[in-house]
């Protein structure tokens, strides 16, 4: 079932240079497609409403300021069972217990700076796409 996802690189994929490695994962899957892709500093008013399913959480905060500290990379990934395929080559959140071979198992240590965002369900996937791609359909 062909499917469309959100996915951010986050601003610590995007500082640390590896914007070039994970699309390359990302393209490299059968039959999945890049059908949008900028780099991009979302405002406050769009990560509040992209995580507000995490407010009054005690990370909350602090991941808002992660999220507002330099530009990510907004894409639309689309394909066969792109959602939960996307959201297993990124890995746990926690980067120390994801395993080698996903995106955060590979390159990061801390739970915070996990390096990449997708969406966790279909319900997900087309509430956060209207958030960062207003408009279109
Ligand atoms: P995401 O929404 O970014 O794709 O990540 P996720 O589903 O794997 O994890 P989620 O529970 O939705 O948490 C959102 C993001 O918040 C940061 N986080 N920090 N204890 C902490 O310090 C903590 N827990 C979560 C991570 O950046 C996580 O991806
Ligand atoms: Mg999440």
């Amino acid at each position: 079932m062909s499917q469309r996802t959100l996915v951010l690189l986050k601003p610590d994929a995007v500082r640390r240079g590896l914007i070039g490695e994970i699309v390359g994962r990302i393209e490299a899957k059968a039959g999945w497609r890049i059908t949008a892709l900028e780099l991009r500093e979302p405002d406050r008013a769009t990560l509040e409403t992209h995580y507000a399913e995490h407010e009054g959480k005690p990370f909350h905060p602090p991941l808002l300021e992660f999220m507002a500290s330099g530009p990510s990379v907004v894409m639309i990934v689309e394909g066969e069972r792109v959602i939960e395929g996307m959201r297993a080559l990124a890995g746990p959140t926690d980067p120390i217990a994801a395993p080698p071979g996903s995106i955060r198992g590979d390159y990061g240590t801390i739970v915070r700076e996990n390096l990449i965002h997708a969406s966790d369900s279909p319900d997900s996937a087309e509430r956060e796409l209207k958030i960062f791609f207003p408009g279109r359909d």
